[in-house]
Parts: C-alpha cells; structure tokens; sequence
C-alpha cells in the first residue's frame, strides 16, 4: 500500500517536493574535524564534510598523520528482519588519500568496495585511480596489494585484490564492483544495468556483517541512490512498508546529503516501484 501512493505521488510532484523539502544535514549534527587544518587537503570538495559523530576513525596513526579520512558509518535497519545493513559511505580517494582509503578498508574489515564513479568524466577528474594495474603489486603504507582479477562489461568493471600487511603478513582478498555507465549529479544511462549492479551487489554482501565501503566522487549523489536501492529491496523482502523519504532520512541522519538531485530521487523511486511491480505480478 506504501508504494501505491508512492506512484501517486510521484504522479502528482508530491514526492519531489517533499525530497526537496528534507534536511541536507541533520540539526546538531558538527562537521568540525573536516575544517582542522591538517584534514582539509584530504577533502575532495571544500562542500562536501562527513559528520564528527559518525565519521570513520583511522586508528593506527598513518603517513598523513591524524585519524581522518572524509567516510561515514551508515547503518540501515531492516525492521521486522533483524537485518542492518552496514556501510561506509565515502568520498573517492585523491591522491594523497589513497593510503588512508586502504589504512580504512583494513581496519574496517571490509571485503567490498563499490565504487560508482568513473576515474574521469567531462574531461574532470572524479577519483583517484586508487588501485594497482592486473597482475600489478603496489605499496599503500602498511599495505601491499595486487589486483588478481579484472572484468569488464560495458557497465560494469570488477576486479580483485588481495592485501598483505607488510609487518603481520597477514592476508585478506578484496573484491571491488565498478559502475561505469553513470555520470556524477545524474541517473545511470539505464535503469536495467542498474538494478542488476545493485543485484549483484546484494549477491556478494549475503551474510556479511562488516561495512561495504561504497564511494563516488563527492560520495553522496550516487551513494546515496545505491544505499536507497538496497535498502528498498530488502524491505521489499522483508514484507516491511517502503517509504524511500524515510529512507533518505535514516540515510542523511548519518551522511549529510545523501542523493543529491531531485531527479536522482525520481529515478530510485521508480526502480523501487519496478522491482515491487515485477514481484507481485510474478505474484499473481
Ligand atoms: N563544487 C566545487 C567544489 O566543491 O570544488 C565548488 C565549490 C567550492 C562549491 C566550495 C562550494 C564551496 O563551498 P565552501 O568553500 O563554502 O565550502
Ligand atoms: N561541490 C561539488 C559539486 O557540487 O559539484 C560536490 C559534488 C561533487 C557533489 C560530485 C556531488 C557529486 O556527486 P557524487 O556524490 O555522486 O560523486
């Protein structure tokens, strides 16, 4: 029943003002690590700060120095599933970040990051090329990491690391899902690709409980619309009602901004109402 009126209200514009009615930063919430002078370097955009409450802190001291890395802890819950999804939502790593990024996947226990951005776009870098070539091996700090695996489709690239720690030797095997066919304030080129991207994550995550790290550029507009989607799929599932601006609510109580345009709204709303569409006609 929620998500009959969402498609009226999607039909009648409710839907879009009520998006762009909702807070960009939760009230109370501070951004003052990201200001210090140490940390604003690490900041892709001067606009874009992860909240102090719940930013992810680097633990070991690192070669920049400080505990900083512009990424924030975002859980969702799934009632009645006893399901939360775990992320980390973070800015795409720039060069004198990538250290970090890795220093965080590490420490985080990640064994997925997702990343929804092309390395340039427009001729305008995006993201650090923060990993090494096939069949390369390069140093991040205390890390040693080797790409084993790559893959590429016209939408999707994915690879595999593995990680050493230089001082432990201890090992660990990453995988990595690109999405390449989506421009940064924009919806991807096609909402099919999409939804078997966010498919295929949802296959990789089964039964995991530490963070997917999932990142764009500034590590909001496309984050947020992944982390939407999921979380919908999975309340469709769960039989729980579907209410996407609560969703980017619970979203932006932890990230400032999450999905950043109205028409990024529209088009995870849409891809919600075709998910549930096809499921209960199967249904039927
Ligand atoms: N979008 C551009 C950028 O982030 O690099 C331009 C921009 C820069 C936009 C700064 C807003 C900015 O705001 P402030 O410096 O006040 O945080
Ligand atoms: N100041 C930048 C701008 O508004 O252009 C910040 C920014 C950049 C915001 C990219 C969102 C961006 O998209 P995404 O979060 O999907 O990488």
């Amino acid at each position: 029943a929620s998500l009959m009126l969402l498609q009226e209200s999607l039909d009648s514009g409710a839907a879009l003002a009520q998006f762009e009615q909702l807070y960009r930063k939760k009230p109370g919430m501070t951004m003052n690590a990201a200001r210090l002078e140490e940390n604003i370097a690490k900041n892709r955009y001067r606009d874009i700060s992860p909240y102090d409450q719940t930013r992810v802190i680097l633990k070991e001291q690192n070669v920049s120095g400080g505990d900083y890395i512009n990424a924030n802890y975002v859980n969702m819950e799934i009632p009645g599933s006893g399901i939360v999804n775990r992320y980390i939502a973070a800015q795409g790593p720039l060069p004198k970040t990538c250290t970090d990024f890795w220093q965080m996947v590490w420490e985080q226990h990640s064994s997925l990051v997702v990343m929804l951005t092309t390395k340039v776009e427009k001729g305008r870098v995006k993201c650090h090329q923060y990993w090494p070539e096939m069949y390369e091996t390069m140093d991040y700090g205390l890390l040693q990491i080797t790409c084993v695996k790559e893959e590429e489709t016209s939408s999707f690239a994915f690879r595999e690391f593995n990680l050493t720690h230089v001082e432990t030797s201890e090992e660990r095997h990453i995988s990595h899902m690109q999405y390449i066919a989506w421009p940064d304030h924009n919806v991807p080129d096609d909402p099919a690709d999409f939804l078997e991207f966010v498919l295929k994550v949802r296959q990789r995550r089964m039964g995991m409980v530490e963070p997917t790290i999932v990142h764009c550029s500034a590590g909001i507009g496309r984050t947020g619309v992944l982390i939407t989607m999921e979380t919908a799929m999975c309340l469709i599932e769960a039989n729980q009602p579907v209410y996407p601006l609560s969703i980017v609510r619970q979203m932006r109580d932890q990230r400032a901004m999450l999905i950043q345009t109205a028409t990024q709204y529209k088009f995870v709303c849409e891809a919600i109402l075709k998910v549930y569409n096809e499921l209960n006609s199967e249904m039927d």
